[in-house]
Formats: structure tokens, sequence, C-alpha cells
């Protein structure tokens, strides 16, 4: 798989947020909302408000398989998606058991359930099906979390993610 690399760098939390980049590289390939980096509820307009969330098959698990937990990196960092019991299909591919990967940096609570996860420099869409990516962070501690979603963006039912794992850059 194809890595999604951009040099942008991952503001620290109460900096004022740089997204335009970061998005732009994450929404290559983006097949659903290609105008959601300068309206982030584009996604959310266009997704039925009544639509149940898909419910989580069970059995499934998601987890990195890059980096580990604790681990010192570098300040570019190429993180890699495990999935287990589900596939990956680009976003707005509506296929049974399927969905597409969602990286949460340094982020403390999921976000709302009932609309489509945000995309920011904190919440980054692999809508194009990658299962890894090359980010790159400031040096100090950094938290990352994986979140698949639906077609829609939308977290299933219970949310499908991966433990949150910290790694300090040095
Ligand atoms: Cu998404």
């Amino acid at each position: 798989m194809i890595a999604v690399s951009n040099p942008k760098e991952i503001p620290m939390p109460g900096t004022a947020l740089r997204l335009a980049g970061l998005f732009g590289a994450a929404a290559l390939g983006w097949s659903g909302a290609p105008v959601m980096a300068d309206e982030p509820h584009a996604a959310h307009a266009a997704a039925p408000a009544a639509a149940p969330r898909i419910k989580a098959p069970a059995g499934v698990e998601l987890y990195f398989i890059a980096p580990k937990d604790g681990e010192k990196v570098g300040r570019e960092v190429v993180v890699k998606f495990g999935l287990r019991g589900m596939g990956v299909a680009p976003a707005g591919v509506t296929v049974d058991k399927t969905g597409h990967h969602h990286l949460l940096i340094d982020v403390d609570a999921l976000p709302p359930a009932d609309q489509p996860i945000p995309a920011d420099a904190h919440h980054v869409h692999f809508g194009g099906g990658q299962t890894e990516t090359r980010i790159t962070l400031t040096p100090g501690t950094h938290t990352l979390q994986l979140n698949l979603a639906d077609a829609l963006h939308r977290q299933f039912d219970p949310p499908i993610v991966s433990s949150k794992i910290t790694v300090t850059v040095e």
C-alpha cells in the first residue's frame, strides 16, 4: 500500500491549527466529500440525520502495527494500521463489513458519534482506503488512536477504535 506522505508538522495542542496542508494530503483519493476541508459540515449535511449507525461486527480488532505504545520515535513517523475481522474500502463505497481508517492525533475524547468524524489536523481521514501513512510530529509526547468509520465517515455502533498509544519524539 502506498503511504500518503506529508512533511507538514502536526501543531501542538493549544497552537493555532494550520490545517490546509495536512488535510490536503489526507484528502488524496478522497471520494466522498472533496470540499470537507473548507466546509466541515458538508458530509454531515449529505448524511441523512436519521440514518442509524452501522452496527460493529463482533470480534473486530483495530490496532497499530507501528509504532508501538511507548516507543521513542523521530519526528517523521511511519504509522501502519492493523485491522482484523473487517476490510478496508474507500470512503463513499458501501460494502458490508468494511470501513476506512482515521488517525486521531492528540485527541482526548472520541468525536461525537452521531455525526461524521471531523476532518482536521487531529482527525485525519484515509478515505482512499490507505492502511499506512507518514506523519511529522513536534518534539514531545503524543497520543495516537485509530478509529474506523463507514462510507459516510460515521463511527460504528459501538465505535471501532484501537488502544490509544503514546509516542515520544525526542
Ligand atoms: Cu473518513
